[in-house]
């Protein structure tokens, strides 16, 4: 169930506008406002989720599509054979501004590890 006050659900519905890679039933993908790499795409569930601390296994065919679709796009976007970064802030703590679950796909630089 979508959230009316939500800003990526918004996006998902097209109601606010976004540079969109792709998109399907399940899952959006679009490219990230302030990008923090080369490449910053973002991958969301239409479905309302607030963080990956709400993720069951029920949620096993939404996940699936969506790491098959950051797998497409970093093959398409020339970033898998130097490599790319798949990470989800969840909660405050962590760095998460937008209470919908999200994933960000980053390449087209170095990365350094542990994480900021
Ligand atoms: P996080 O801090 O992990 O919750 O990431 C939220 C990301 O969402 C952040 O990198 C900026 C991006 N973002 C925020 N508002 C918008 C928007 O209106 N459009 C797009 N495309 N990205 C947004």
């Amino acid at each position: 169930m979508p959230d009316p006050d939500c800003l990526f659900c918004r996006i998902a519905a097209g109601e606010i506008s976004a540079d969109v890679i792709s998109q399907d039933e399940l899952v959006v993908c679009f490219r990230d406002v302030a990008p923090q790499a080369p490449t910053h795409i973002l991958l969301i569930p239409r479905q309302h989720i607030a963080s990956a601390a709400q993720l069951t296994e029920d949620h096993g065919p939404m996940l699936g599509r969506l790491f098959a679709s950051a797998a497409a796009i970093a093959r398409a976007e020339g970033l898998a054979e130097r490599g790319f970064r798949l990470a989800t802030n969840a909660g405050a703590g962590a760095g998460q501004s937008v209470d919908h679950l999200h994933f960000h796909l980053l390449g087209g630089r170095s990365f350094s590890w542990p994480p900021g």
